[in-house]
């Protein structure tokens, strides 16, 4: 399994705000080269298969309502230490809590809307990296 992958998605609120160019230069600026990339949409059924691990949490139902609201960008970014770079790239969950030149920080309105996926270990990168890609549309 390669452990220098994560995946991505710009969500709803960023595409909608305009902001993916901003994001996807931030992401790059921080070196990580991007091998596969598309502008799409969760129905609400996929947007819970992709969260299932969080089907019991209070904020599930909303989270997949709010993740089929509108495109979002998916991408399979590659660098060193994807998974733990990106997740510090990326900032705290809750925008309350992220750091200043965080992804989050600069563009999240809130702990749902918070404008950009991360994975959070190379096995679920791999998971959801392939929930959106074929080998095909990897360009390695
Ligand atoms: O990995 P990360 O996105 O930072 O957070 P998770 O704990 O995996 O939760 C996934 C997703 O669920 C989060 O990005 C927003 C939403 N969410 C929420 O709406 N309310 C919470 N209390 C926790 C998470
Ligand atoms: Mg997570």
């Amino acid at each position: 399994m390669a452990t220098n992958r994560t995946f991505t998605m710009v969500k709803p609120d960023a595409f909608g705000d305009g902001n993916t160019g901003a994001i996807t230069q931030m992401i790059e600026a921080a070196g990580f080269k991007i091998v596969a990339m598309k502008l799409t949409r969760l129905s609400a059924e996929a947007a819970g298969k992709f969260y299932k691990v969080h089907n019991e949490r209070p904020f599930y139902k909303d989270l997949c309502a709010y993740m089929s609201s509108g495109p979002i960008v998916a991408m399979i970014l590659e660098k060193d230490n994807a998974v733990s770079d990106f997740r510090k790239l990326i900032g705290a969950t809750n925008p309350a809590n992220a750091e200043e030149g965080t992804i989050r920080k600069r563009f999240a309105k809130s702990i749902e809307a918070n404008a950009v996926h991360g994975s959070d270990s190379d096995e679920n990168a791999e998971i959801e990296g392939s929930f959106f890609f074929s080998g095909l549309e990897r360009v390695s």
